[in-house]
């Protein structure tokens, strides 16, 4: 196919969506199912590139969503533009797959939880250490727009902060440490043990490179893995990681 005609169709997809109006399905059921069938839950992240560099950028949104979508429970879809090279086209993109999808920013206002929602996602990303305590105004804010928050901790303080004001909540324990952004399955472990049987969901985030990884975080009690790197890399991984 030429440029022209393929530039087209893609075009039209995306204007298709535009128009539907699409408003993803829940995470946290989602979850909640996959694990009752006796899986692991799979959140693949697309990310094209983060603070230690870039990542891919020949892996189109696409290509990637149709070859991971038949494993993922979910996306997760980085939309901060500078880092991490995401934007809001590739949510957009995501919601026409039907899955649940996670909006992916560094969540710090109300305008973007209300983007968010404009958009139709299922869930949004808000990170405790960035927020401080203006995290559970946020919380609501998202919750009263029909949103899901997944809160984001990388700390066995923050976790057991977070577990105790609201066991409802959807955790998730980032293996890697924001400010060296050091990643350490084992960190994610102890916190896991910290706090598991207290939250309602947890989600494992970061660091997960093969399936022993993600069967460890699973018999430690994490109830879902978000990748992004390993499987942008190589999406044939989605097939073993949701097995
Ligand atoms: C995915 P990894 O190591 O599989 O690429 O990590 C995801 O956990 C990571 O992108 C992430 C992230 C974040 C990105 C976790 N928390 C907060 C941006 C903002």
């Amino acid at each position: 196919m030429d440029f022209l005609s393929a530039i087209g169709e893609l075009t039209r997809r995306r204007v298709e969506a535009l128009k539907a109006g699409i408003r993803a399905p829940s995470m946290v059921r989602a979850i909640e199912k996959r694990n009752s069938e006796g899986y692991l839950a799979l959140i693949a992240e697309y990310k094209r590139a983060s603070p230690s560099g870039v990542i891919r950028l020949d892996l189109d949104p696409w290509t990637y969503f149709n070859a991971v979508g038949r494993y993922a429970t979910g996306f997760s879809v980085l939309v901060e533009p500078i880092y991490f090279l995401g934007s809001p086209e590739f949510i957009k993109i995501a919601l026409t797959y039907g899955k649940p999808v996670l909006y992916k920013d560094f969540v710090i206002s109300r305008e973007q939880i209300e983007e968010a929602g404009r958009l139709g996602v299922s869930s949004v990303l808000l990170i405790k250490r960035l927020l401080g305590d203006a995290l559970w105004d946020l919380v609501d804010y998202a919750i009263n727009l029909g949103l899901e928050p997944l809160i984001e901790v990388d700390n066995e303080v923050d976790a057991l902060d977070v577990v105790s004001k609201d066991p409802d909540v959807m955790l998730g324990i980032n293996s890697r440490d924001l400010s060296d952004l050091s990643v350490s399955l084992d960190r994610a472990v102890s916190i896991i043990r910290a706090v598991r049987g207290k939250a309602n969901i947890i989600v494992a985030e970061s660091g997960v490179k093969t399936v022993n990884d993600a069967l460890r975080l699973a018999r430690e009690g994490a109830n879902a893995v978000l990748v992004g790197t390993a499987l942008m890399r190589s999406v044939e991984l989605a097939r073993d990681l949701s097995s």
